[in-house]
């Protein structure tokens, strides 16, 4: 019995360590993206703002922690049972009023602190100046994927959004305007930002200024149905040159290869181009991803699976394989046209 629970408090303590190993290691690489995303190494003003702030709270809740917790064990310890026949009890206190004020003041100075320093970083984020060079991008969550329009550009991208690289002295940050298209989403790139929320008939902002290059992971941080889940999210952030080609790309109309006409003929007659725009053919849907760039992206279906040709085809035969519950439907194609289409889809750089 005491083995056992010996054994329990070391694993506890030793789960602990790993909790706090964890932390350090978020705080030790605190330069540019990581793959798995954290709070602790921000890379944007935003971002780096909160996690400043969120240090001074844990300062405070953590010596709030260690006060209590501290003073807890000693009482425990100090008042403890000694022997059987002990029933002394320790003095008893009714009715002080120092001790009641002292409780029920200084509690309510610390959350008068954390309340007002909180409010202002919260004004200071949101009120921040609009440079000149800022870039637009309007975002607008879908159940379960993310669309990026770009309304200065005229770019329509999906599920991975590009952004320049900003630097303090001439910064170049990304004004988000942030929307839904049905359930409630929330936009969250750790490293970048705060925690948003995309709702429909409401517009909020958001804005990044990213330090160093390279791609932020983050996610859907609202549960919007059942593929919540894979609703990730992938930030690019390019140096000039990067961004400028990008955009480039993106401008272009879809590649018009003659070798794959049949495959591009089945995507027109089928139910396809009701659900997908591919530009500068007869496909002008909206309620999927634009396809016209679709091989310009790493990842298919917001981050579920890598874009190759072999999951490409597998998504279009059967999209639960990597997504249970996405809103395509499994389009009964034969294997012919299924090989087709892929081909076709290959060709949209
Ligand atoms: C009822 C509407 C609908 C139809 C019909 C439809 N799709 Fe989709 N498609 C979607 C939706 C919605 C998504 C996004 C799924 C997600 O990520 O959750 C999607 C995603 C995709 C993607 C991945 C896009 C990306 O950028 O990740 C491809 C490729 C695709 N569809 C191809 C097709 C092809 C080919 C057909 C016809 C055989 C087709 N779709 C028919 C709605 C549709
Ligand atoms: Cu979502």
């Amino acid at each position: 019995m005491l083995e056992k629970s010996v054994q329990y408090v070391l694993f506890r303590a030793k789960s602990w360590w790993l909790l706090f190993a964890f932390l350090i290691c978020g705080a030790a690489f605190a330069e540019g993206p990581q793959a798995t995303p954290s709070i602790f190494a921000p890379s944007s003003t935003p971002a780096d703002e909160i996690y400043h702030l969120s240090l001074f709270v844990l300062t405070i809740t953590g010596a709030i922690f260690v006060t209590v917790g501290g003073l807890l064990a000693f009482v425990v310890f100090r008042f403890r049972q000694r022997g059987e026949d002990d029933t002394t009890e320790p003095a008893q206190i009714y009715g002080s009023t120092q001790v009641e004020l002292a409780w029920t003041v200084i509690p309510v100075l610390i959350v008068v602190v954390l309340f007002l320093t909180t409010a202002r970083m919260i004004f200071a984020i949101q009120d921040a100046p609009k440079p000149k060079a800022a870039l637009d991008v309007t975002v607008v969550g879908h159940q379960f994927w993310w669309e990026f329009n770009y309304p200065n550009l005229g770019i329509h991208a999906v599920n991975e959004l590009h952004v320049p690289l900003s630097n303090q002295q001439s910064p170049t940050p990304t004004f988000l305007k942030l929307l839904s298209a049905d359930v409630i989403h929330s936009f969250w790139v750790p490293q970048l930002a705060g925690k948003t929320d995309l709702l429909p008939n409401n517009v909020n902002e958001l804005w990044v200024d990213p330090l160093h290059p390279g791609m932020y992971v983050g996610q859907c941080a609202q549960f919007c149905g059942v593929q919540h889940a894979k609703m990730l999210l992938r930030v690019y952030v390019d140096t000039p040159d990067q961004f400028a080609a990008w955009v480039k790309n993106q401008q272009q109309p879809a590649v018009a290869d003659d070798s794959v006409a049949v495959g591009r003929h089945v995507f027109e007659t089928q139910a396809c181009m009701n659900c997908h725009t591919i530009k500068g053919t007869a496909a002008t849907g909206r309620f999927g991803p634009d396809l016209t760039h679709l091989m310009s992206r790493d990842t298919l279906a917001s981050g579920a699976m890598a874009n190759t040709k072999e999951n490409l085809r597998e998504w279009i035969r059967h999209p639960d394989t990597f997504k249970e519950g996405a809103l395509m439907p499994a389009m009964q194609l034969n294997d012919q046209q299924l090989d087709q289409i892929t081909a076709y889809l290959a060709t949209l750089r």
